[in-house]
């Protein structure tokens, strides 16, 4: 069946699998509080495993996973070092400056990714005046640098400038499965460097709510506390969980079917004119481009939601594309032709 609605805003839109439905109408609960349910942890030990940490804990969404990360690693009062274009400096409410009390540090970047030296440079020296560094965070893929990827190496030479500094690391993986289907590697290449990691099972692999921080017992241990702080305590939350499970199970491996179709529409739109975007930095299920036309993005998204295509502006003259599981080739081969019509009259 064609779908009738073409929804390319974000792969946080997927809906759940007959699957998923079926392990949520079976799954086994109890009261999470209590750590008393059994399909939870059931997730949480298969998230800690993929991962190679020793647990995990269960959350809401990407958002609190990274929150209760930064706040179980940090005091108020210190600084966390980030990429200016992050999720967490940029979408997340300030989330930690409410909540954690610390100050963010942010720094630009090329492709979104800190180098050394750039950590190196932001780790504060101890002085009366100054701030105490109290965390490094990362983002993998990169949301806003259009799921950029970087490699297990390049997180580890951030980590290993840190650690020497005695700061932490924390791994905002929201999309980490898309970095390790798109290099070929295993998730835990990339979780090893850091203290914490964080994934979502709602996004690309399809869930419909949930995401798993993981570390050690201890950072854990810390991170549940934080986690009922912000009222994130939940109950016979297996039925959410088992939903994660299958997404896990079964909806790795396919996420390359994404990044390919991701690529053909980035192809696709560097043909248009008036559309500039590099197919090279295509590397997972994220398309950016950039529209060379006065309020020509909104132009475009008007254009293609008549059409029954939905896409996102992400500023003025920027648009971002995301590919998942409920958008097929058809889908693809449909749009493209919609955003031609759209801009041949530009
Ligand atoms: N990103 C969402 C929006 O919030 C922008 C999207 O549509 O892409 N880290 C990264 C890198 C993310 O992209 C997101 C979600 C999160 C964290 C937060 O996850 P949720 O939405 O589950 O709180």
């Amino acid at each position: 069946m064609p779908h009738d609605v073409v929804d390319l805003r974000s792969d946080t839109l997927t809906l759940p699998t007959s699957a998923m439905r079926e392990a949520m109408a079976r799954a086994e609960v109890g009261d999470d509080v209590w750590e008393e349910d059994p399909t939870v942890q059931r997730l949480e030990a298969m998230a800690a495993a993929r991962l190679g940490k020793e647990t995990g804990l269960f959350v809401a969404s990407g958002t609190m996973g990274n929150l209760v990360s930064v706040v179980s690693q940090t005091r108020p009062g210190q600084e966390i070092v980030l990429d200016a274009d992050s999720h967490i400096f940029n979408y997340e409410v300030a989330g930690s400056a409410v909540i954690g009390g610390v100050q963010t540090h942010p720094i630009r970047t090329e492709r979104g990714f800190l180098s050394p030296e750039q950590v190196a440079g932001a780790i504060r020296p101890s002085n009366v005046h100054i701030p105490v560094t109290g965390l490094v965070c990362v983002e993998n893929t990169h949301n806003r640098h259009g799921g950029a990827v970087c490699t297990p190496e390049d997180i580890a030479a951030v980590a290993a400038v840190a650690h020497r500094a005695g700061v932490p690391v924390h791994l905002d993986g929201a999309r980490l499965f898309n970095a390790a289907v798109a290099l070929g590697r295993p998730a835990r290449d990339f979780a090893a460097p850091v203290d914490s990691v964080t994934f979502c099972v709602s996004k690309g692999l399809g869930a419909p709510v949930g995401s798993v921080v993981c570390g050690t017992r201890d950072f854990i241990a810390r991170a549940r506390r934080v986690r009922k702080m912000v009222g994130g305590g939940m109950r016979q939350v297996g039925v959410l969980a088992a939903a994660g499970i299958v997404a896990l199970e079964h909806m790795v491996d396919r996420l390359a079917e994404d990044h390919a179709d991701a690529r053909r529409l980035a192809e696709g739109l560097a043909a248009l004119p008036k559309l500039r975007v590099d197919v090279a930095r295509v590397q997972t299920n994220i398309v950016i481009f950039a529209v060379d036309r006065p309020g020509g993005a909104a132009e475009l998204v008007a254009g293609a939601a008549a059409r029954k295509i939905k896409i996102h502006a992400i500023g003025p003259a920027s648009i971002r594309c995301v590919t998942h599981k409920d958008v097929d080739d058809a889908d693809i081969e449909r749009a493209l032709p919609a955003f031609a019509e759209i801009t041949r009259a530009w």
